[in-house]
């Protein structure tokens, strides 16, 4: 209890001044130089470099400062002057290291030289490139291709990325699951099997017009700030938001801009929500039947509320759909969704009175046993009035790492149908493996039973990032290779194999000097606008090299040489690889170097934005839920639902401080927030020390000790808490049923008195 900080609330709205002094201590706590703050200016601007924390979009005309107070720390985070060198390497063991907490680990600095594991000293000693990346093909070649991963991170850009996935192709799989498969993958799947697209159907102009945004399971004000933006215009030319979380999150409650001086000086907030429905964990599925099911009494009421010309000409099971909503009892869906059938009722009103409205969601909804349910009970809603493939409306989801989405696009995916094999095939002149690759949950199911035995990573903290981590962790060093494409020591790194290595490169701020001089690449953000993006700051160290050079060497030594495969000649010049993508899909990037630079980049199309539906029956698909939560649990006494969240300090694993400022918590990540009924109910006191054990009955004991009741304003039986630090709570096996998407927003557990 002693050293317990106490929670300080805080009581100011999104943005304005407390963001800059964010901003100002992670600048403080990463010593960046001076022109850190100036290559800022030229963050997410046409010719300029795109930021490397969200996926949110580059708009064509940005703001003078079009970076917010994530993509700022991320950028300082990253421009830091302090370095992780082999003198610093030559002073800790591995063992030692790995006690270290990851924020301290991550705060030594940037990685400077390449490293390999020497076991006999327990230390990453200093290794030559050309040395390390012998070593990894001889390993390679050694290992037999199914047993070796490829995971990627979703931060580098489209070039190292297709190279990367043709790379593993070549080598002989399809192991390549990246930080999608803990992330959006229920998107990718989900979405995709209900309107045939993976992505948003959504263009940034689509924001200007909508009348309504339904806001689900996505935290703006932390992840993706500068969406606030554009809902705060919104707001104020009368766009209604229906905000459904059961958390009160700041940036859905109001808005105060940074880049407005007057809005600033006199402090006045914005609101945002119109209505925030405050729903239980995993009550999404309920309550949007509670939406409508008002939607369609008001149809039957005084007609005209759906739109029959769209639903007849577009879309496929109505009626059953309809039916059950009918059906559904308004006590069970109150039960179920823990929303009031007059809330309800009042978001179905506001869905009508809308002429055209959007459906925002994130990891609220997809990290779900049963997230694509969920994910097709929002495209249901928005069928009903034909609010998908027209000016104003569609389903958007908020995508996570600034080119997650891209990465998908040019190849990296497990599932070898959504790849063009053949025209691989035909570029490359080798047969592509078919056999479906591993998702992050089949990788570590692989590394369970011991046939997972190498493990290459472009980017990430994978270890860090997954679920059930006491079981994950022992068997991670079994592996015969490890080799990690990285910017910063991280846990992951401290679990080497027999043979491991650290790979050093540049991040996307710094200048790209190849053979053909410097280099530009590209990224896709959540609308599917592609962008070229420059760095021009003075590398970390001399001896980085750039992502793709990596893969490019890595692939080079591996495979034999082969007249069709010019890695050399691809890292001297990425105009190349630009020409490869283009050739490997034509439709979406033709003239790539062209169009790569105009202002808001280019937009590589949907067809579900078109209303060409390419799902199984050529038609959008009304879904009927199977089931009225889409946690996958039953209630039962003493059993509470966690979700586990990002705080305003970190990115992902990366915990930059101990501050959760929009939610007024600060100090100490090791809380466990409780509702105050809750916590009268269970006789538990502020800061308490408890632990949290896995309530799934399957036998394996999950536990986190040492966590200090915080008070928040909470559903019942809800309870949250920090990832990654709650990660060992979560089974591997709770996962969305179709996407394999690890369940983080809804796990069984009970508390237990330390
Ligand atoms: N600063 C910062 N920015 C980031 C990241 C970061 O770590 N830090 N991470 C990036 C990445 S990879 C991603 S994927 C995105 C993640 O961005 P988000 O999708 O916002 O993810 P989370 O922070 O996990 O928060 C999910 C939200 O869902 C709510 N929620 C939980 N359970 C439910 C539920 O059952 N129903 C509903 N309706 N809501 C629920 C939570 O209260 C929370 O507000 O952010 C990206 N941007
Ligand atoms: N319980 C729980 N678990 C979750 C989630 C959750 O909400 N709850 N969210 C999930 C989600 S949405 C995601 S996306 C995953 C994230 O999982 P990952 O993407 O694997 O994790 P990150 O923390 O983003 O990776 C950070 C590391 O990437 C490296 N890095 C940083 N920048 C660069 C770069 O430019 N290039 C290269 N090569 N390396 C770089 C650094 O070494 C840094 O330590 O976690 C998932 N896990
Ligand atoms: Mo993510």
């Amino acid at each position: 209890m002693d050293n317990l900080v106490k929670p300080r609330r805080y009581h100011h709205a999104t943005g304005g001044w407390g963001s800059l002094d964010g901003m100002a201590r992670v600048e403080v706590a990463s010593k960046a130089p001076p022109e850190a703050l100036r290559t800022l200016s030229e963050q997410n601007k046409p010719e300029g470099y795109m930021c490397s924390s969200c996926a949110w979009a580059k708009p064509p005309s940005p703001h003078p400062a079009e970076f917010c107070e994530n993509g700022a720390k991320a950028t300082i985070w990253d421009l830091t002057s302090k370095r992780c060198t082999p003198e610093f390497f030559a002073q800790h063991t591995v063992t030692a290291l790995a006690e270290w907490e990851e924020h301290e680990l991550e705060k030594v600095g940037r990685l400077t030289h390449p490293m390999r594991y020497d076991a006999a000293s327990d230390r990453y000693v200093p290794v030559a490139w050309d040395e390390a990346l012998e070593a990894i093909g001889r390993t390679l070649r050694r290992l037999e291709p199914r047993s070796v991963t490829f995971y990627a991170s979703g931060k580098a850009a489209l070039e190292p990325s297709y190279l990367y996935g043709v790379f593993a192709r070549m080598y002989g799989n399809n192991n390549l699951p990246d930080s999608s498969n803990m992330c959006h993958e229920t998107t990718s799947v989900g979405l995709k099997k209900v309107i045939g697209s993976p992505v948003g159907t959504c263009t940034f102009e689509d924001l200007q017009h909508c009348e309504a945004i339904f806001y689900l399971g996505q935290n703006p004000g932390t992840n993706s700030p500068r969406i606030l933006h554009p809902l705060k215009d919104a707001v104020e030319r009368g766009c209604r938001i229906v905000a459904f979380n059961p958390l009160r999150e700041k940036g859905l409650i109001e808005f105060v801009d940074p880049q407005n001086p007057w809005q600033m000086t006199l402090g006045k907030p914005t609101p945002i929500a119109d209505q925030y429905v405050q729903v239980r964990p995993g009550g999404d599925i309920a309550a949007l039947t509670g939406v409508c099911k008002r939607v369609l009494e008001l149809e039957d009421e005084r007609g005209g509320v759906l739109d029959h010309a769209f639903l007849a000409e577009h879309c496929h099971g109505f009626e059953a759909f309809a039916a059950q909503v009918r059906a559904a009892a308004w006590d069970e869906i109150e039960r179920h969704s823990g929303v009031t059938r007059a809330e309800l009722e009042r978001a179905g009103d506001s869905y009508v009175a809308a002429r055209s409205v959007i459906g925002i969601y994130g990891m609220g909804l997809t990290q779900q046993v049963h997230g694509s349910q969920a994910i097709g009970m929002l495209v249901n809603l928005l069928l009903l009035r034909g609010n998908i493939g027209r000016p104003g409306a569609g389903c958007q989801p908020i995508r996570g790492h600034s080119n997650v989405q891209g990465q998908r696009t040019v190849g990296i995916s497990e599932k070898p149908e959504l790849v063009p094999l053949d025209k691989l095939r035909e570029i490359f002149g080798f047969d592509p493996p078919t056999e479906k690759g591993h998702t992050t949950v089949e990788f570590l199911e692989a590394l369970l039973d011991g046939s997972a035995k190498g493990f290459v990573g472009l980017g990430g903290n994978l270890a860090r990032a997954v679920p059930d981590h006491a079981r994950v962790h022992p068997a991670w060093r079994g592996m015969e290779l490890t080799a990690h494409v990285a910017t910063r020591l991280n846990r992951t790194h401290l679990m080497p194999g027999k043979e491991s290595y650290l790979l050093p490169c540049l991040v996307r701020a710094e200048e790209d000097i190849q053979a053909g001089g410097p280099q530009t690449v590209t990224i896709e953000d959540s609308f599917s606008h592609i962008y070229g993006s420059i760095g021009r700051r003075k590398p970390a160290s001399p001896h980085l090299r750039s992502e793709l050079a990596i893969v490019a060497g890595i692939a080079k030594a591996t495979l034999p040489p082969n007249p069709l495969w010019r890695w050399d000649e691809w890292a001297g010049d990425y105009r190349q690889v630009r020409e490869l993508i283009a050739r490997t899909y034509p439709d979406e990037f033709h003239d790539m170097d062209a169009r790569m630079n105009q202002p808001g980049g280019f937009y590589r199309g949907n067809p579900a934005h078109e209303r060409v539906w390419k799902t199984e029956s050529g038609k959008a698909e009304f879904t009927v839920p199977s089931v009225w939560t889409s946690h996958g649990f039953d209630e039962a006494p003493g059993r509470y639902t966690l979700v586990t969240l990002r705080s305003n300090d970190q990115f992902n694993t990366t915990v930059y401080g101990h501050s959760d400022r929009l939610r007024g918590l600060e100090g100490d990540r090791m809380i466990v927030l409780v509702s105050p009924e809750d916590m009268a109910a269970a006789n538990l006191s502020e800061g308490q020390k408890v632990t949290l054990v896995t309530d799934c009955g399957e036998g394996i004991h999950r536990a986190v000790a040492g966590l200090a009741v915080t008070p928040y304003d909470l559903p019942r039986g809800c309870l949250a808490g920090y990832f990654p630090e709650l990660n060992p709570l979560v089974p591997l096996e709770h996962h969305d049923q179709l996407s394999k998407t690890p369940a983080a927003k809804g796990v069984p557990v009970r508390i237990v008195a330390d």
